[in-house]
C-alpha cells in the first residue's frame, strides 16, 4: 500500500519527468519505491548501456555516484543528474590516481583493469573497466599476462579462479563494507531455518562466504539465476535491496537475506523527497573535467567492445 504522502510525491515525479522528457535509471540496490518508479532498474552494466540507448534529454541515476559518473562519460551532452551528494562508494574511495602510478612504475607491463565502482578520475587511468558481471570475461579478453586489478580484492580473488593471468590487488585489501557482513556462522544459520534453499553470492562476498556458496555472481547473474532454476528457495549473499526484484520477478520463490545488515547505507541516501527535488532543481548534475571524462569513457567503452 502507497502512503497518501508517497502517492503525492510520486505523481509529482512522473509528472516532472514528463514535463523533463527525464528518465529515472535506478540499480538494485535502491529501496523498493525508488525501483518501483524507475523506468529501468539493472546493476551497473545496465545501466550504463541503458543511459547511452536512452532519448531522454535528462538521465537521474539513483544509484551509487560511480554510476552517474559513468553515464556522464558515455553521455556527455545529457544532463545527468544524482538525487543526493551522499550516495558515494566507500569502496571506490580506496584506490586513488597516485596508487594506481605507483603501482605502474613497479609493473610497467601491467595492464590496469578497474572495477567500474572506482573514482572517475581513477578511471582514466585504466586501460580498461569491468563490472561484476564481466571482470572474468575482460580480464581473459585483455592483451596482456600481468593484470593490475582494483580497488575490490574479492572481486579479484574470484576472478584468479577463472584465469592464468597475474592479478595484483590495487589497492591490497580495497573492499564493500555491506558484503564484509556476511559471515559463514550467520548463513549456515539461515541455512539451519531453510534447508533446502540454495545460496547465492556476490563476487564481493569474502572468500570463505564464497566457498561455501552454491552460486557466485553479480546481481544481474543472482536474478538471471533465480529465475532459471528449478528450486524454490535462496538464501542471498548481496545487498538486501536486491531481494525486491527478486521477489518481484519471482512471486512464487522465496528468498531469505544472509545478513539483514548487509546495506550500502550511501545508496539509501536517494529517497522520494531528494528524487523529487532533483528533478524540480535539476540537481545535483554531474561533471566531470573534459580530459577525465574522455579518458575514462575510453575505458568503460573499452569494457564494451572487449565482450
Ligand atoms: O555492478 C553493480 O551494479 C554492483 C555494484 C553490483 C552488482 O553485482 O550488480
Amino acid at each position: 500500500m502507497i502512503a497518501v504522502n508517497n502517492k503525492e510525491k510520486i505523481e509529482k515525479i512522473l509528472e516532472l519527468k514528463k514535463q523533463k522528457n527525464a528518465a529515472i535509471l535506478a540499480h538494485n540496490y535502491q529501496i523498493p519505491e525508488i525501483q518501483e518508479l524507475a523506468d529501468y532498474v539493472a546493476d551497473s552494466l545496465g545501466l550504463a548501456k541503458k543511459a547511452q540507448e536512452m532519448e531522454s534529454e535528462i538521465i537521474v541515476i539513483c544509484g551509487a555516484d560511480f554510476m552517474a559518473e559513468t553515464a556522464k562519460a558515455l553521455n556527455l551532452k545529457k544532463k545527468i543528474l544524482i538525487p543526493s551528494l551522499e550516495a558515494n562508494c566507500p569502496m571506490a574511495r580506496m584506490l586513488s590516481v597516485s596508487d594506481i602510478k605507483r603501482a605502474k612504475q613497479k609493473n610497467p607491463n601491467a595492464k590496469v583493469i578497474l572495477y567500474v565502482n572506482s573514482r572517475i578520475d581513477a578511471r582514466a587511468h585504466a586501460d580498461a573497466c569491468c563490472t561484476s558481471a564481466n571482470a572474468i570475461e575482460i580480464i581473459n579478453a585483455i592483451d596482456g599476462d600481468e593484470i593490475l586489478f582494483g580497488p575490490d580484492k574479492n572481486l579479484g580473488m574470484y576472478v584468479k579462479k577463472h584465469t592464468d593471468k597475474k592479478i595484483i590487488y590495487l589497492p591490497e585489501n580495497g573492499y564493500c563494507y555491506a558484503h564484509k557482513q556476511f559471515t559463514k556462522e550467520g548463513i549456515l544459520e539461515v541455512k539451519a531455518e531453510h534447508p533446502n534453499a540454495l545460496i547465492l553470492v556476490h563476487p564481493e562476498c569474502d572468500m570463505n562466504i564464497q566457498e561455501m556458496s552454491d552460486y557466485i555472481g553479480s546481481t544481474s547473474q543472482m536474478l538471471k539465476y533465480a529465475k532459471e532454476s528449478n528450486e524454490n528457495e535462496f538464501i542471498i549473499g548481496t545487498e538486501v535491496g536486491l531481494l525486491h526484484q527478486l521477489e518481484k520477478q519471482n512471486p512464487e520463490k522465496k528468498f531469505y537475506p544472509g545478513c539483514d545488515d548487509a546495506v550500502c547505507i550511501q545508496q539509501k541516501k536517494i529517497n522520494l523527497d531528494n528524487l523529487l527535488e532533483s528533478l524540480e532543481k535539476e540537481q545535483y548534475e554531474v561533471k566531470i573535467d573534459s580530459e577525465i571524462a574522455e579518458k575514462a569513457g575510453n575505458a568503460i567503452r573499452k569494457m564494451f567492445e572487449l565482450v
